[in-house]
């Protein structure tokens, strides 16, 4: 059996071991350590179209989907080739309804906010007979 006096030497040996371990792992000069640095604001791109617009009976829309990223910024340059055109966009975030004359060049611009995918309309009911089918999905990944 252990006399109280052994058994604080040994306690003791002990304590000092386990300081002396740790002491081992920490290393001579360990840096305190700085925080992180703060990460990069978001790269925003932009992405330009150049839509050229027509009756739907002469080909509409001269682009049938447009595919950007989410957080893109988007700038539509619309051109009305023969009668009065646009861009009709409503978003859950903003809604754009932008005409553009007959030989008139227009720009629309949005960020792409949300994944999905939308369609572009042409704000102009009277443009032809096949207004409904002047659409340009917009694909947001
Ligand atoms: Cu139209």
């Amino acid at each position: 059996m252990k006399t109280p006096a052994k058994f604080a030497i040994g306690l003791t040996a002990l304590v000092v071991l386990v300081a002396l371990a740790r002491l081992s792992t920490l290393g001579p000069t360990a840096a305190p350590e700085s925080p992180p640095p703060p990460p990069p604001p978001p790269v925003r791109t932009e992405r330009v179209f150049f839509i050229s617009a027509q009756i739907h009976e002469n080909s509409g829309f001269n682009v049938s989907e447009i595919r950007v990223q989410r957080g893109d910024h988007v700038v539509l340059v619309v051109t009305s080739l023969d009668t009065t055109h646009g861009i009709l966009l409503d978003l859950p975030w903003v809604s754009i309804s932008n005409t553009v004359p007959p030989g008139q060049t227009e720009r629309v611009e949005f960020d792409a906010e949300q994944t999905g995918t939308f369609t572009i309309y042409c704000p102009n009911p009277l443009c032809s007979a096949e207004h409904y089918l002047m659409r340009i999905a917009l694909v947001i990944e």
